[in-house]
């Protein structure tokens, strides 16, 4: 509320300050005036001299004020991240020095050199070597950071290290799914067509492939510390984004075409509680993708814990096959391809 009341209360200093000076210089344009003119343009000089020095405490004040609130002084929470924190670190320091000496000299000079007696203004119309100058290290700073982003790009969206665990993370309007390829390794194939909202089937997995009958379904992301995670994200209606910001990653999720994103997780959930001070911390999983009028609530959890942990968690969560064929697989435990088919042949 007082953050409020502040930008409030400097917009309306604006406003005032910027009717004063309008009404003053149509008064003076009404008197036809050339002193009222000049006191005018005086007056200007200086406002333009004081937004400069109000401007900069402002950026150092919302600075102060928000930057701690931010998620930067936690630092990645992923092995990957730590580049995107340096490349984002290089940008700012680079965009800061620029954006700080052109603010102060267009500001300084609007001042410095305002209109006064047998003042002749200089006339500098053109220097090839200055624009070859701003052209060219401008071009070669962008080149060098777009080249550094996308060989970071091409690692996390390539393959992931050989020991790299992979979960399917699914988005629809509104929320996530989660599956893992179960003991085999291999997740069961999935046909769009075999989407069966009232058996379940919801992520349209193929029961007929073998593969799908160990895989796990969850609603939460349980992901073990320290070890590669290769995403593959689907999204079943519109395009939604699995944004993970305290892993400094996000990927869209494009209907029919799946994308990949791989990460390695640095600290378990119950050291980011201790490292943000913060009991109730959760790894969040945000759809950084506007999809709909549900989109604010497609809030995701990942829990990160120890490998033991994650394994007795994986242990102890039931295939999706059998939550699905329940009935079927108590009466026959060696169900056969076609009698998982049946029910949903006939739901369809
Ligand atoms: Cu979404």
């Amino acid at each position: 509320m007082k953050e409020f009341f502040i930008v409030a209360i400097s917009i309306i200093i604006f406003i005032v300050i910027f009717q004063v000076s309008k009404a003053t210089e149509y008064l003076s344009i009404l008197k036809g005036e050339e002193t009222t003119r000049k006191q005018t343009n005086k007056l200007n000089a200086s406002l333009l001299f004081g937004f400069l020095i109000l401007g900069l405490i402002g950026v150092w004040y919302c600075n102060h004020l928000y930057y701690p609130k931010t998620l930067f002084p936690q630092g990645s929470a992923s092995v990957e991240g730590e580049t995107i924190d340096k490349m984002m670190m290089v940008t700012i320091i680079i965009t800061g020095i620029v954006f700080f000496i052109t603010q102060i000299i267009l500001f300084w000079f609007s001042y410095r050199y305002q209109e006064k007696e047998r003042r002749k203004a200089f006339y500098y119309p053109h220097n090839s070597t200055l624009e070859l100058i701003w052209t060219t290290v401008p071009a070669i700073t962008l080149t060098i950071l777009v080249v550094i982003g996308l060989r970071f790009w091409f690692k996390i969206t390539g393959d992931p290290p050989k020991e790299a665990i992979m979960v399917e993370i699914t988005g629809h309007q509104f929320g996530w799914d989660v599956r893992y390829p179960g003991k085999d390794g291999v997740f069961g194939k999935k046909n769009f067509k075999l989407y069966n909202n009232p058996s379940g089937n919801t992520l349209a997995v193929d029961f007929d492939d073998p593969a799908s009958h160990d895989d796990i379904r969850s609603t939460e992301m349980h992901l073990p510390v320290g070890v590669p995670v290769k995403l593959i994200i689907h999204s079943q209606d519109v395009i939604h984004n699995v944004g993970l910001p305290h892993f400094r990653m996000k990927m869209d999720a494009v209907p029919g075409i799946p994308t990949t994103l791989w990460f390695t997780p640095k600290y378990t959930t119950a050291e980011m509680k201790e490292r943000t001070g913060n009991p109730n911390f959760v790894y969040e999983i945000s759809c950084d993708q506007m999809c709909g009028k549900g989109h604010f609530s497609m809030r995701g959890v990942i829990v990160v814990e120890s490998d033991i942990k994650y394994k007795t968690w994986l242990s102890l969560q039931s295939p999706e096959y059998k939550t699905i064929f329940k009935s079927e697989t108590a009466d026959s435990t060696t169900a056969t391809a076609d009698s998982i088919k049946t029910p949903l042949a006939k739901a369809n």
